[in-house]
């Protein structure tokens, strides 16, 4: 309901318009729409109130809810619901919670979360409007197999989104986007389901915005950064947010058709942060030196060990580090 006054307000091209006519308008009592006018103030949203007037809209929200988002989404189904939270845990744990009674492409997204997580149970940091921090929810009904690839369609996503803006990123493989060697987005796919078949999975995507450099704790401040930060400027979170989605729905939609990564592995090949470094691959506690060379056709890294060459399915893959992160 609270979306009807806000999109009342935004089609009266920031003119005053009475309380009486948006009550009307959404068969609500006076009050009723007085409520969502402080609501929405208290979400960000500049609204100017005059007497006998009403209420005019003087500058949106910078927050990621549908409403906001939606002026720049393309897709089908990719982003149409989005339950955005104010704060909360962990959007990908929520989502897993949430997975079962919701449509392919549910979007979850937080402004801040209390709890963010990245592989392994590490954590991320995740502070209140800075980031994007959402999840998509996915029901493809392929192999697990084929599956564990579709890591990729997010990084690729993100790398996209970014180019569209402008801005030159690199993908290290299998999960993380960097700008200048330091991490400024990662992903955390996780899936449910039984041995042959997966029920759900939830695609978490998390990009530092526009943190400042005080948003990141200082053992970090070596290995990551953020869009504002290396661009100097705020980047608009919503567009970003939209065109990733877009970006998304694109390669999601060629991949469940039959499992198809070719675009997908094109552009991580031509983009990659790794071929032609070397790189320690960390499986457990064994730390395996070698050269990676290649991405293949499955979306496996190929690492030139002492041994011969390796297809690295996923796992911990780092640059050594010779110059900074990565
Ligand atoms: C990742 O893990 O890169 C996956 C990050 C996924 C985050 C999203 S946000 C929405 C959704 N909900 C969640 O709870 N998670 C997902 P990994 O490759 O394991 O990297 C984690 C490591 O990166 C940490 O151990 C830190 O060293 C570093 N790190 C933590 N926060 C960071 C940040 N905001 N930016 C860059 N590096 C960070």
């Amino acid at each position: 309901m609270k979306s009807k006054t806000l999109k009342i307000l935004k089609d009266n091209n920031n003119d005053f318009i009475s309380g009486e006519k948006i009550s009307n308008e959404i068969g609500m009592t006076r009050a009723g729409v007085w409520k969502h006018i402080e609501a929405l103030r208290e979400e960000g949203y500049d609204i100017e109130t005059a007497r006998g007037k009403g209420y005019k809209l003087l500058a949106s929200a910078d927050i990621l809810s549908y409403e906001e988002i939606e002026p720049y989404l393309n897709t089908k189904f990719i982003g149409r619901r989005i339950i955005h939270f104010h704060s909360i845990d962990s959007t990908n744990k929520e989502a897993k919670g949430l997975a079962s009674s919701l449509e392919e492409g549910s979007v979850l997204i937080g402004e801040e979360q209390s709890s963010g997580r990245g592989r392994l149970g590490r954590e991320w940091i995740s502070p209140r409007g800075k980031g994007i921090w959402m999840s998509i929810v996915l029901k493809p009904e392929l192999e697990p197999e084929r599956l564990s690839r579709i890591t990729l369609i997010g990084a690729v996503s993100i790398f996209k989104a970014l180019e569209n803006i402008g801005i030159v990123s690199e993908i290290k493989w299998p999960n993380d986007i960097l700008i200048s060697k330091k991490k400024v987005g990662g992903i955390l796919t996780e899936m449910s389901g039984e041995l042959n078949m997966i029920h759900h999975l939830v695609m978490g995507l998390g990009i530092n915005v526009n943190l400042d450099k005080d948003d990141i704790p200082e053992d970090l401040r070596h290995k990551a950064s953020s869009l504002k930060i290396e661009e100097n400027k705020k980047i608009n979170r919503q567009r970003l947010t939209g065109d990733i989605l877009n970006e998304f729905e694109k390669y999601y939609i060629e991949f469940k058709k039959d499992g198809s990564l070719d675009g997908v592995i094109e552009i991580l090949r031509s983009n990659s942060a790794l071929i032609g470094k070397e790189v320690r691959v960390i499986s457990g506690k064994r730390e395996r030196l070698g050269l990676a060379r290649d991405i293949n056709d499955r979306g496996q890294l190929l690492v030139e060990f002492e041994e011969g060459i390796e297809s690295i399915d996923s796992g911990e893959v780092s640059i050594r580090a010779r110059n900074g992160y990565t």
